[in-house]
């Protein structure tokens, strides 16, 4: 049991249909970002950073690859601010089906929460990138005395439908919200990020699972009862940087905004897990190697030409091979002369020698674990059909 007054849930079991086939052995806070770290390690360290420690982490989809990421990596048991109170929740802790949403995947750990017996409840998400401490935040919730606080950042107009809109008044009351809508009438974002008073959202949760007409979702269900039935809600602005990566582009701009240097990955001010602090990133120019504006993981084996790219632990790279715009996650193999342009390669991927994979158009994905062979070309229009076929899934 534990004294502190807040408790982080992080939701980490969503699919990630649009980030196929980079999900399709793993959940999507598995995958890798930045050559060394998961999309996960995020909001961990952020809780880590914020001095909360207790987090539950939800689990569903390929819940497995979560488990086994925070479990054996020595990441999260080491390191400047360890962490000790982190609990992986079973996947479906009631039986059944599994979670319906996002508001039932919590509603199902009640009993988990109550134990903790918070006065906040801090929900995250395991699919975005940024660095925030949550301390201001949990002060701003306690000092409004609001029911729930939302965190929102101002996007950018064409992007605005991606995600939940709303308006506020001149005290920073929300007074109007709209999950994904078509036409947004804003572009204040929520970031899916919330902070709750627990006895509030517990009531909440049990009033959502009783609503036969309900999906059991934040966004799309629990928000706006909260609006129809006048509850406080509050607006917390974020200012820095902040990046929902589930789509390959997003995932794809997220890795090019670390090599801008918009975005870090442990600095002595904001550790991330311990791994990341015994990482060497390396811009240097090998004998065989030419090397412009990239992070290069310790341990490669740079050869070729790499510009403005990541290249992540335990890859290897090609004599001659050719590295533009692309991230290639750890243990991919790219052969002799081969040529990646605006790419994402998958995890222990195989491009064969004299392989092409993309022109510079659109971004192409090469899937974990998928071996282009040599002289082939894959070009972007074999990613555009994938990609047309999840939007209409997703
Ligand atoms: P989305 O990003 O669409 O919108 P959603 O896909 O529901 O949110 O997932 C939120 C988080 O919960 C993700 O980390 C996901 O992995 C996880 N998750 C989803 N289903 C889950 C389940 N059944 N069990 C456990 N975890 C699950 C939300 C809000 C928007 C807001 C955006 C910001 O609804 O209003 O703008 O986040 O990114
Ligand atoms: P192995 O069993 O060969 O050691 P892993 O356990 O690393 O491989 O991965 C199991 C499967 O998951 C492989 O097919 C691999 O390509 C795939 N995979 C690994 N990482 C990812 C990822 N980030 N996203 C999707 N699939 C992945």
């Amino acid at each position: 049991m534990s004294k502190q007054k807040v408790l982080a849930m992080l939701l980490a079991g969503g699919e990630g249909k649009r980030l196929h086939p980079l999900t399709q052995q793993w959940a999507k806070p598995a995958v890798p970002f930045g050559g060394k770290q998961r999309i996960i390690d995020f909001p961990i360290s952020n809780c880590l950073n914020s001095f909360i420690d207790n987090i539950g982490i939800v689990t569903q989809y390929r819940a497995d690859s979560i488990h086994q990421y925070l479990s054996e990596a020595k990441t999260w048991s080491a390191g400047p601010r360890a962490q000790r109170g982190q609990t992986l929740l079973p996947a479906d802790r009631l039986g059944g089906e599994g979670y319906i949403g996002t508001a039932d995947a919590i509603y199902q750990n009640i009993d988990y929460i109550d134990s903790h017996a918070p006065e906040d409840v801090l929900i995250l998400s395991g699919d975005h990138i940024y660095q925030m401490d949550y301390s201001p935040l949990l002060a701003a919730h306690r000092n409004s005395g609001a029911s729930a606080t939302i965190v929102v950042k101002n996007v950018a107009w064409e992007e605005a439908s991606r995600f939940g809109i709303m308006s506020t008044d001149d005290h920073g009351r929300i007074v109007d919200f709209a999950e994904k809508p078509a036409v947004p009438k804003s572009n204040l974002a929520s970031m899916g990020v919330y902070v709750f008073r627990w006895s509030d959202l517990r009531r909440l949760l049990l009033q959502d699972a009783a609503d036969p007409a309900s999906s059991h979702d934040f966004g799309k269900d629990v928000i706006p009862q909260m609006l129809a039935s006048s509850e406080s809600l509050h607006a917390y602005k974020f200012e820095g940087y902040w990046r929902d990566v589930g789509t390959i582009d997003s995932l794809w701009e997220a890795n090019m905004d670390l090599l801008d240097g918009a975005v870090h990955i442990g600095t002595p001010e904001w550790p991330m897990n311990a791994s990341s602090l015994s990482s060497v990133v390396h811009f240097s120019s090998g004998l065989h190697a030419q090397i412009r504006g990239s992070l290069i993981h310790q341990g490669v084996a740079a050869r070729g030409e790499i510009d403005r790219s990541v290249i992540s632990i335990g890859s290897q790279l090609g004599m001659n091979s050719q590295i533009r715009d692309s991230v290639v996650m750890p243990h991919a193999i790219i052969g002799k002369h081969a040529k990646i342009n605006r790419a994402i390669i998958g995890e222990g991927a195989i491009i064969e020698d004299y392989a092409v994979v993309g022109d510079g158009s659109d971004i192409v994905v090469i899937a974990p674990g998928e071996r282009v062979k040599a002289n082939v070309f894959m070009a972007p229009a074999f990613d555009r059909i994938k990609d047309m076929k999840d939007r209409i899934v997703g």
